[in-house]
């Protein structure tokens, strides 16, 4: 179902075509994307996946607000409205009373000790992963690594897959990224790049913020050995077509790694129908405890690559001579993991579970659409993106007014959001814009939340007129 977003208003977006990150490329970068179409996107349709024609959730909005206790304060002295859960979520009482229970009742190190206290943790920790594997569509429980967040996963696939023996990258190959990835779906790579003489290349997006598939086409070649996409957009919110650029990937006998921060926590995520290779998520962003997140990597990828740190935990012997190392999960996850975060995660995603990834999506879905109908009627404000398949954020402009100033005047009025260039610099450049300021939306948010921004915006207009 697709929703209008209204017109853009007053700000112009440039003409002309911005290069895709040129300037500062490291050793072993090669920049593809010279001549690259990309600019500010303007306002244009959302497709908000069947969002609902009433003002209600399919939920009990007022039941889960109250599971929130961080929702029930004020902030300078007016009722917080949240609109910063891409930067991270709140916990429901459920993974609050999960992560504690851990610590007060079962706590101990796991896949050690024989004591009854180990085996309760250690089992609490293994059904965990069993959740995560559901929640993503795995196949099975040792394809779910568990890892201290998005970034976390990335780097272990860079530094394990792009380093081994079998796996490994060498000079001249190539590692596809796009225009619209986050600093931790970029700076792994460019590290592996420099390491192996490998290059790194842009594919492009266009001017409504969505990727340049047949720009991907053309750039996946028989040098093509790994492809990092995000599935949702930080600063954009346009939602990738994962399922497509498989397709394309897997053509070229390239694997796919798929960014999944922003997407977890908003789509029902499911590996087998994306036909990625890999999909990484943080904890932190669907509700529950940070320092924890998961990575998917397919089975016969993962038995593949060699251990990426070392330590205890990931091992089957250890002699002065020589290790071998234990199969996967277990040989990615050296040293004492984050116990109780696990349990935390699993309480978070039985949570979301619950209440339906689909009745969340497009409860949020209408909060989009209508902040966005708010805020482009509002003069001199324009907003960043109009993809067609959008999650989750609202990029957005106040014409004369900096971004850190609009949000300083926001949180004045007990609203959060978020200011910046959402490390996504070279998203930025491309955009031709030094920061947005950023609403985001969770399942929590209110149809009067979305009304207090579209005012506490007009507010800013007054104050800096
Ligand atoms: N983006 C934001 O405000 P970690 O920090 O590892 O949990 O997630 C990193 C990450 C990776 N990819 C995407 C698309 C992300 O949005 C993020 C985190 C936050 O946009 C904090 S910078």
């Amino acid at each position: 179902m697709t929703g209008s977003f209204g017109s853009s208003r007053s700000v112009q977006a440039p003409d002309v075509a911005a290069p895709v990150g040129a300037p500062a490329a490291p050793a072993g970068t090669a920049v593809a994307s010279k001549g690259a179409t990309a600019q500010v996107p303007t306002a244009g349709t959302i497709s908000s996946k069947g969002a609902a024609g009433d003002g209600r959730p399919s939920y009990d909005l007022a039941l889960v607000r109250a599971d929130f206790p961080v929702l029930a304060q004020t902030v300078h002295g007016r009722p917080l409205i949240y609109l910063d859960n891409a930067a991270s979520s709140q916990k429901p009482r459920a993974v609050i009373e999960a992560v504690a229970g851990c610590y007060r009742d079962y706590y101990a190190n796991v896949g050690r000790g024989v004591h009854r206290l180990a085996q309760l943790a250690t089992a609490g920790r293994e059904r965990a992963r069993e959740t995560v594997r559901a929640f993503l569509g795995a196949a099975t429980a040792e394809e779910i690594v568990f890892v201290r967040g998005t970034t976390e996963a990335i780097n272990l696939v860079a530094q394990s897959y792009g380093r081994g023996r079998r796996t490994g990258l060498a000079a001249g190959d190539e590692v596809l990224v796009t225009a619209m990835e986050h600093h931790s779906n970029l700076v792994p790579w460019q590290l592996l790049c420099e390491e192996r003489g490998a290059s790194l290349r842009v594919v492009p997006i266009d001017r409504r913020g969505e990727l340049d598939l047949a720009a991907l086409r053309r750039l996946l070649s028989p040098r093509t050995r790994i492809v990092a996409v995000t599935h949702v957009s930080n600063v954009l919110g346009t939602i990738n077509p994962v399922a497509e650029i498989a397709d394309l990937v897997h053509r070229r006998a390239a694997v796919l790694l798929v960014d999944g921060a922003q997407a977890a926590p908003h789509l029902t995520v499911d590996v087998a129908m994306l036909g990625c290779d890999f999909y990484a998520f943080s904890g932190h962003k669907v509700y529950g405890p940070s320092g924890i997140g998961a990575l998917y990597g397919r089975a016969e990828l993962l038995a593949a690559m060699p251990p990426w740190q070392g330590g205890g935990g990931m091992i089957e012997t250890v002699r002065f001579e020589g290790t071998t190392y234990a199969p996967p999960p277990q040989r990615f996850e050296a040293g004492t993991p984050n116990i109780e975060g696990a349990i935390g995660l699993a309480a978070a995603l039985d949570y979301l579970t619950n209440l339906g990834l689909n009745a969340v999506a497009v409860w949020e879905g209408r909060l989009l659409q209508r902040a966005a109908e708010r805020l482009s009627a509002i003069p001199g404000v324009q907003l960043v993106g109009s993809a067609r398949e959008r999650a989750g954020v609202l990029s957005f402009l106040v014409e004369g007014v900096h971004p850190h100033d609009v949000g300083t005047v926001l949180d004045g009025l007990g609203i959060a959001v978020r200011a910046g260039h959402h490390c996504a610099q070279p998203l930025m450049e491309v955009l031709e814009l030094p920061a947005t300021t950023r609403a985001s939306f969770g399942l929590y948010n209110t149809l009067d939340e979305v009304e207090a921004l579209a005012a506490a915006v007009e507010r800013v207009r007054e104050v800096f007129a």
